[in-house]
């Protein structure tokens, strides 16, 4: 009697993969997990058993996440969307059974790879700009954001995102960064790190007020900012930018405040974000830029 083999394959073990989800944890939790193994893939068995393949491990992450190569500082995926996904380690093969007297082999190994992930906001517009110049009293006049106004500076401690909505079913989200002015490279208030989170940003609304108690003059305050940006905001961003005076219902100096901005070299618009004056042009302007780069939010 010929005895025949019957050793079934080996099943393939589990991939790792990250997915951009709305409901994944902060990114923040992934530190409790330095680790992550998906499943090994289960040995054949008698019998042209085929074993079980290891199960996937799906990690959720928040949209906007990026993933990069540790080791080569190179991008791997930017997860900006719900339900982006990349594998980032593929499971290993199962090995081969010795079915009807053909060679058994070992299966091979799985890949492993450190990873890094860094978390970048998702806005199209962001506001950065002196305290207390009004962030949060526009943010609440014009989008779903609930900010807290108050009459004291660096209130707003984290970004906050809004959805603006227009012409009935169209959107675009802005967000109020924390406050800067000209003393916060030294780390008063909230410093300048943060300002490396505008990577995706369409455009950077320079916010200002007309009664500049954070700089010596609305001309200054304008000056402060720019140079902070172009010093702090990522070398990889490709944003417009735009000027936005607040509070023009505080002062008598208005002509000579205009006078000074004549040539600021980018578009800038005069508002009162307690009266609500002064939007349209800002608002058009806004959305029309956006619209006008729009293809771009699916690339990374
Ligand atoms: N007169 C006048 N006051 C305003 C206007 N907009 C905001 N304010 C006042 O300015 C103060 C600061 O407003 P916020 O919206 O909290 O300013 P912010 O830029 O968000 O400030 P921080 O995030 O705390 O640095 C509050 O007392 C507001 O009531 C405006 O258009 N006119
Ligand atoms: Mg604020």
């Amino acid at each position: 009697r010929k005895i025949v083999p019957t050793g079934g394959d080996g099943g393939r073990g589990g991939h790792v993969i990250f997915k951009a989800s709305n409901q994944a944890p902060k990114i923040e939790k992934l530190k409790l997990r330095q680790h992550i193994v998906a499943e090994s893939g289960a040995h054949g068995g008698s019998n042209n058993k085929k074993g079980r393949k290891g199960k996937d491990e799906i990690i959720l992450v928040p949209p906007g996440t990026r993933i990069y190569n540790r080791a080569t500082r190179m991008g791997i995926r930017d997860l900006k969307n719900d339900g982006d996904e990349v594998m980032v380690a593929r499971g290993g093969a199962g090995g081969f059974g010795n079915e009807g007297g053909r060679k058994q082999t070992t299966g091979i190994k799985g890949d492993r790879l450190e990873v890094e992930l860094e978390y970048f906001l998702v806005s199209d517009i962001f506001l950065v700009g002196l305290p207390n110049s009004g962030k949060s009293q526009f943010m609440g006049a014009i989008t779903n954001a609930q900010v807290p106004v108050t009459d004291y500076p660096f209130s707003t401690r984290y970004p906050a995102v809004g959805a603006y909505e227009y012409d009935g079913y169209k959107q675009m989200f802005i967000c109020e960064m924390m406050s800067v002015s000209k003393t916060s490279r030294e780390g008063h208030g909230l410093g300048v790190e943060f300002l490396r989170q505008l990577v995706r940003a369409k455009v950077i609304v320079l916010f200002l007020d007309a009664v500049t108690e954070f700089a010596d003059s609305v001309k200054d305050g304008l000056n402060d900012l720019s140079e902070i940006l172009k010093e702090y905001a990522p070398e990889e961003a490709r944003y417009e930018l735009c000027t936005v005076v607040n509070k023009i219902d505080a002062t008598d100096k208005m002509k000579e405040i205009k006078k000074s901005l004549a040539k600021a070299g980018m578009p800038v618009f005069y508002i009162s974000a307690k009266d609500k004056e002064g939007f349209e042009p800002l608002l058009e302007h806004l959305t029309k830029t956006c619209e006008a780069r729009a293809h771009e939010s699916l690339i990374g």
